[in-house]
């Protein structure tokens, strides 16, 4: 066993934090005080190889590993959680199920411009009445001729609006339920697919969340991706890795906002003396610390499950409760260590704190999460 980082995961760790501390942490107030998503952001990602790290060279990647992907999510989240989503809802989202399930024609032709950075990457599941349940979806996709013609809508979906390409899920057979979903590859101006309501968010603000309209979008068969009904399969293996990417985003933000409140008790006098000589703020930071350390842990230890080919989804569901729940404890006690100036806006705890709410809720709510987690542990005695 080893706990160190080998060299070549440690040269991308350092050039990302050099890059997120250089080039996203300077204007990431501003761009959550104006909602506002900076595709240049996007571009400077791509210019340095980090927009489809894991895929293999031959599809315009990296050709690098899980755990280098999460380091990066990780080192961008501590300075600015937006930018660390509209990554992994790229990479994650929307490029995993077509890397792993697409043909190689679809892999040229969608996952090679996404890794290479000139397209963004969404994946459309969630609908306004099937969230937790994802396979309670009324989208439908109704086979004609070489096409299928799909109708209905998603909500809350990441990167909708800049994104060029969209992996939807379906019923092609609405009786089917589950076994009824149907995975597809959509282009941003295929016609009838537009975007509708743009939501006005707690945090993660300069990301864009939008509703995805399919007014009879007509599909060619070639952009299935996958069989016809297994496209439920393909929506729940997307997201065991994506809560991985949830994971390490929540740990960045913990790390930051941690790193931002030792700071600030060194420096914040009160009674004549640091604060950080009182026993109060000690026992804070030393929480922060250890759970952050653990945090980690669990987070890289299921980024090389996957990278080795094991099986992973119940580490990332793990990873992701327990990372996402010490990104809101972390920052919430970072909030309190800087007092009052913790909630004014221009500390940036408080943006963090904001930042670490959604990361319990997206890619399952921690509560589906733990009852994922206890069907496995109960399959085991169960049989
Ligand atoms: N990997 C592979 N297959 C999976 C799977 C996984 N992680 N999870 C479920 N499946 C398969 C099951 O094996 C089952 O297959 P069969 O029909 O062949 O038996 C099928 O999918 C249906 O599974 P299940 O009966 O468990 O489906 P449920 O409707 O009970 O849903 C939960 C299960 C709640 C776990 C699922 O709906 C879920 O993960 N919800 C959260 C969705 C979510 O995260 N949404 C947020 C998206 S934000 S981007």
């Amino acid at each position: 066993m080893d706990f160190l980082l080998d060299k070549e995961h440690e040269q991308i760790r350092q050039l990302v934090r050099d890059f997120a501390d250089k080039e996203i942490a300077p204007g990431a107030a501003e761009r959550d005080e104006k909602e506002a998503f900076d595709r240049g952001i996007f571009d400077k990602m791509a210019s340095l190889g980090l927009t489809g790290i894991p895929w293999p060279e031959q599809y315009g990647g990296a050709g690098m590993d899980y755990l280098a992907y999460v380091l990066t999510i990780e080192e961008l989240a501590r300075v600015d959680a937006s930018a660390a989503v509209v990554l992994s809802a790229h990479t994650s989202l929307a490029g995993w199920p077509i890397y792993k399930f697409g043909t190689e024609e679809q892999k040229q032709k969608y996952l090679r411009p996404m890794a290479e950075g000139k397209w963004i990457g969404a994946y459309g599941l969630t609908e306004p009445g099937s969230g937790s349940d994802a396979a309670g979806m009324r989208t439908t996709a109704v086979k004609d001729g070489n096409e299928y013609v799909l109708s209905g809508s998603k909500v809350f979906i990441t990167n909708g609006g800049p994104a060029e390409v969209y992996v939807v899920f379906a019923l092609t057979d609405p009786s089917k339920r589950a076994r009824g979903v149907t995975a597809f590859i959509l282009e941003k101006g295929m016609p009838g697919f537009s975007i509708g309501k743009h939501e006005k968010k707690m945090g993660i603000r300069s990301s864009t969340t939008v509703e995805l309209i399919f007014d009879n979008v007509r599909v060619p068969e070639e952009n299935r991706l996958g069989e016809e009904g297994f496209g439920f399969k393909i929506a729940m293996m997307t997201l065991d890795g994506g809560r991985n990417g949830i994971a390490a985003q929540a740990l960045g933000i913990a790390r930051g906002a941690y790193e931002k409140a030792r700071a600030y008790a060194v420096e914040r006098k009160q009674f004549g003396a640091p604060i950080a000589d009182l026993q109060a703020i000690q026992f804070k930071l030393a929480d922060m610390a250890t759970k952050i350390e653990a945090a980690r842990l669990l987070t890289y230890q299921a980024a090389w499950l996957e990278s080795k080919g094991l099986p992973y989804g119940q580490a990332s569901a793990m990873s992701k409760v327990f990372a996402s729940d010490t990104a809101m404890q972390v920052t919430t006690e970072a909030v309190q260590v800087f007092g009052g100036y913790g909630f004014i806006r221009e500390y940036e705890v408080e943006r963090m704190m904001r930042d670490a709410k959604i990361t319990q809720i997206y890619e399952g709510t921690n509560e589906i999460q733990r009852l994922v987690i206890a069907r496995n542990l109960l399959n085991e005695v169960r049989g």
